[in-house]
């Protein structure tokens, strides 16, 4: 496992330097999801794939950038699947965006991870991986990821980071949200995951929530790429993370790039919304 760590380190240490000095522009690419690619997507996954090709342990690759499944070491044992940078159209306005890994085991099902990896690009770079515990790293001048502490959350928080269309939200949902923000929750809402989903985990706790919407019934957050790893990450800092009923890590897809409506956070803001959806 810490040959991965390594590699996704060596990729950080290079993304970093591309979103700092390369072309945001849009390239001629269309993703398997419909989304046209950012160069900068492009260049994150090639870079991802390459030092991971370096990793004897490493049995295959899925990621957000591609249709299907990469094979890379018949006798390796972990199937990686990541989202090379998350949130990329923020980055030409200048805010931080992200990398996320899961780390599985037997397939890409929630309850085949062993291990989830997050990168910020923001103001400095951080590194989080989640194993026994949840780890935070930072980059330093030398370039190398030096420890700073362990991250566990709160059993209540007060941020709260409401995504998707709100005028898509069920009225249960619209309800929720408007009840938590009159019991004095401040709202932390960036448009990217990673940073959003860090910020809740650094500041003690609160509610990350992207609904099921009638434009997108299915919620629009990969389970594979985004989904179960932030659950991952979430569980072992003392978290739940939910699909309004069920618990993210206990769904498998059926395709690659399945999505999920799914809700971060401290026990206290995910039992709140597990009465809000089982009426
Ligand atoms: P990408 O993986 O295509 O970047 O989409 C993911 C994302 O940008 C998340 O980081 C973020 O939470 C969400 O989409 C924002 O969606 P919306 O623009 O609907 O609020």
């Amino acid at each position: 496992m810490t040959e991965i760590y390594e590699a996704i380190k060596r990729s950080a240490a290079r993304i970093k330097d591309a979103i700092a000095f390369d072309d945001t522009g849009y390239s001629e690419n269309i993703n398997s999801t419909g989304d046209t690619q950012l160069k900068l997507d492009i260049k994150s996954d090639l870079i991802i794939e390459e030092e991971f090709a370096k990793v004897a342990c490493i049995k295959e690759i899925v990621s957000e950038e591609k249709e299907g499944k990469t094979p890379l070491h018949v006798e390796g044992i972990y199937s990686i699947g990541y989202d090379p940078l998350d949130g990329s159209s923020l980055i030409d306005v200048n805010l931080s965006v992200g990398s996320i890994f899961g780390i599985y085991e037997g397939g890409f099902a929630g309850a085949n991870l062993k291990a989830a990896v997050y990168v910020v690009y923001g103001p400095r770079v951080e590194l989080v991986i989640a194993h026994e515990n949840v780890t935070l790293y930072r980059l330093n001048q030398k370039g190398e990821f030096v420890f700073i502490k362990e991250i566990t959350l709160g059993v209540k928080g007060n941020l709260n980071a409401p995504g998707a269309t709100q005028m898509g939200w069920e009225p249960r949902h619209k309800a929720m949200i408007d009840a938590i923000f009159a019991d004095g929750y401040r709202l932390r809402y960036s448009g990217g995951m990673v940073p959003d989903l860090h910020q809740i985990l650094l500041k003690g706790g609160g509610l990350f929530s992207y609904p099921a919407t009638s434009d997108v019934p299915k919620g629009k957050l990969r389970m594979i790429f985004e989904v179960f790893p932030f659950a991952f990450v979430y569980e072992k800092a003392g978290g739940a993370a939910i699909n309004g009923k069920t618990r993210l890590l206990d769904l498998t897809p059926s395709h690659p790039h399945d999505t999920t409506p799914c809700f971060f956070g401290s026990q206290t803001e995910i039992e709140r919304v597990k009465q809000c959806y089982a009426k």
